[in-house]
């Protein structure tokens, strides 16, 4: 019998889909939910034992170009692994002959780390509950939030604020289930409430935020700084909006996950250059870049003087 193993993103529905997905096609699956710098240290786990696997799959995640050339150099590690990717910052990967990366597709469609290994696994395996209309229509609102192409499908945000409600685990487990026992997907009354409280718990948090931002000046940038966990790109887009002539943009920085999200809506800023300069990476109107592992333990120093951290 054939063992599958699947890497893919933690982070959103793109990353847990595929997991649904391969749960439907392959009997045996071993997944794992990853971080975009986990991936590497996780393959190279993986190689001594890659013999136990038919296939590995790494979808909607990439690895380094130093990873790829050895897997590259030998037959027995690039005729297993399939690496499934749509990052745009990723493209030239497609150098390499295990590795496809696709942002848009020949009909000029933006395509999803999920949408992409979709049409992989209909064109590879012969499994007649893939055609359900159900799993097309995931397939397409998760592609759709994934590439920012929701707004001509409205409906389809609704999975990604499900999937911030029920955490990933639930997520799978869930919807695993659903497109067994489901033809068709819809909304139903539970899922509606649930998103409708969650749009009331963000608009009241963007209300007690809003005036909480710090005015900052970086290089010729004015930028709107909040200390920020929560809702990120709700809070990001709303603030971005709703202080466009005050500020370029909006970062948000986030202590308990020492990373900063920005957010923009203006077309002089290009979010990608400047999250870049401080090792970060992303689109031109939302980007991220991580903050020193220390910042956490400087505060605790500067709160608690004279403590030590243990
Ligand atoms: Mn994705």
């Amino acid at each position: 019998m054939s063992k599958i193993r699947l890497l893919t993103h933690i982070a959103d529905p793109d990353g847990a889909f595929p997991v649904i997905l391969s749960k439907l096609v392959f009997e045996d699956l071993e997944y794992d939910l990853l971080e975009v710098n986990e991936v590497d240290d996780k393959v190279k786990e993986l190689l001594p034992i890659i013999e136990q696997y038919d296939q590995v799959f790494i979808v909607d995640l990439n690895i380094s170009r130093y990873l790829a050339e050895e897997i590259e150099q030998n037959a027995g590690y690039k005729n297993k692994i399939h690496v499934i990717d749509h990052h745009i910052g990723k493209m030239d990967m497609n150098d390499y002959s295990f590795i496809q990366v696709v942002d848009e597709d020949e009909s000029g469609i933006k395509q999803s780390g999920t949408s992409l290994y979709y049409q992989y696994l209909l064109k590879n395996y012969d499994k007649l509950i893939l055609h359900k209309p159900c799993i097309q229509t995931l397939v397409e609102y998760i592609r759709r939030v994934d590439t920012w192409t929701w707004q001509e499908l409205p409906e389809a945000k609704g999975i990604s604020g499900l999937f911030g409600i029920f955490g990933i685990d639930y997520f799978i487990e869930h919807y695993y289930e659903y497109v067994k026992d489901h033809d068709t997907f819809s909304y139903d009354d539970k899922d509606l409430y649930l998103l409708e409280v969650e749009n009331l718990q963000i608009q009241n948090y963007i209300n007690k935020v809003k005036d909480d931002i710090i005015p900052v000046k970086v290089d010729h940038y004015c930028i709107g700084v909040l200390f920020s966990d929560r809702y990120t790109s709700d809070v990001g887009n709303a603030l971005a909006e709703m202080y466009q002539d005050t500020y370029d943009f909006i970062a948000m920085i986030k202590l308990r996950t020492k990373n900063i999200s920005y957010r923009a809506i203006k077309d002089n800023v290009d979010l990608t250059v400047f999250a870049q300069k401080y090792g970060g990476n992303g689109h031109k109107h939302a980007a991220g870049s991580p903050i020193p592992d220390t910042v956490q333990t400087n505060i605790i120093h500067e709160i608690f003087i004279g403590s030590e951290v243990l």
